[in-house]
């Protein structure tokens, strides 16, 4: 971590009470002047400090944005979160995180933006991400999981972030079998899931969330108006993303643990308890072919079962659900 980052955590935790610059100077080894410096780099970035005679420095207002230190001070988890990488902008955080898997990063490690250009969404499709609206972030996982196990990490991911919506915006979304969580049936995230993997192992999951929060209607494109959503849209009040993103990490460490150590049932018991899928009739849309039937539930593998009409039981690994009723 920089010094610029620990005066930015200092002063956050200060919670508007004075820092004198020579605490700061002692403390990091400084002169004043380096730290009177990077005090001016942080109001070059939207902080709003005041410099107070014979008192110090003290934090008036800071941005809305999810550089780490805001995160960092709403972290209540022991691994994920606990390395940021943070974008202004990127044409997606995706094969960032990649790479830095790749390389070695740990487990629970993040990368997030404000705006991402070129977003991502299932099958090439695009993710509009909005600058500073939302939540655009890549997870690195290592769960000691097999390959075949992966997408039911998506559904404990979609479990997750529903949670932690809840807490911090008391809104309910549903989630649209695998992983789209929707309010009042429009969509308000999307979750990615990517694998770094041989034939038995994986190494790496990225799991991309994409969460939109303080949208208005006249963000999103039009082609999507109809169909997209965001927290503020729906409950009317902006929030903090650098807390909820926090609490989204909170609950994909606790939920992600209860998955490598007890299996997928636990969590299937919640996920069918925030699901709108389960018991509607239902179009399964794939690459291939299309099935449409009552969606029965979610075997203990995460597979989501389909009755057609003449009775018979389908098994769907992965696509696209349009609800009928
Ligand atoms: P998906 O394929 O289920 O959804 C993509 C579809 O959703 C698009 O075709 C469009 O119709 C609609 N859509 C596009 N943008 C939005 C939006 N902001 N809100 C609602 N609907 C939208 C879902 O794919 C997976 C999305 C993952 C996004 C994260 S963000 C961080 C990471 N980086 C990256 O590039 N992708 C992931």
């Amino acid at each position: 971590p920089t010094v610029k980052y620990e005066i930015t955590k200092r002063l956050l935790a200060a919670e508007g009470q004075p820092i004198s610059g020579q605490q700061l100077a002692d403390d990091f080894g400084l002169s004043r002047t380096a730290i009177w410096k990077h005090i001016k780099e942080l109001e070059e970035e939207g902080f709003g400090i005041d410099t107070v005679k014979k008192k110090g420095y003290v934090l008036r207002s800071s941005p809305d944005s999810l550089q780490a230190a805001k995160i960092d001070q709403h972290l209540t988890t022991k691994r994920f979160g606990r390395n940021i990488h943070y974008l202004q902008t990127c044409p997606t955080t995706q094969p960032i995180a990649h790479q830095l898997a790749q390389a070695g990063e740990p487990d629970g490690s993040i990368v997030i933006c404000e705006e991402q250009t070129a977003g991502k969404g299932r099958l090439a499709r695009a993710w509009t991400s909005t600058q500073g609206k939302g939540i655009w972030m890549s997870v690195i996982i290592r769960p000691e999981i097999p390959p075949t196990k992966a997408p039911q990490l998506t559904l404990v991911a979609a479990v997750a972030v529903t949670r932690a919506i809840e807490d911090i915006a008391d809104v309910r979304a549903e989630i649209k079998w695998p992983n789209d969580l929707l309010i009042n049936g429009k969509k308000c995230t999307g979750i990615l899931t990517e694998l770094q993997a041989d034939i038995d192992r994986v190494h790496a999951i990225i799991l991309g969330i994409g969460v939109n929060v303080n949208q208005q209607l006249s963000d999103f494109p039009e082609d999507i108006q109809s169909i997209a959503t965001s927290i503020q849209m729906v409950t009317g009040k902006p929030v903090d993303r650098a807390e909820l993103v926090a609490r989204i990490l909170y609950h994909l460490e606790i939920y992600t643990d209860l998955y490598v150590q007890h299996g997928f049932e636990p969590l299937k018991i919640l996920w069918e308890s925030y699901s709108c899928t389960l018991g509607k009739r239902i179009k399964a849309i794939m690459i291939h072919q299309t099935i449409e039937g009552v969606a029965l539930g979610i075997t203990n593998e995460g597979i989501l079962q389909v009755k057609t009409d003449d009775g018979e039981i389908h098994g769907i690994y992965s696509a696209d659900i349009e609800i009928q009723n």
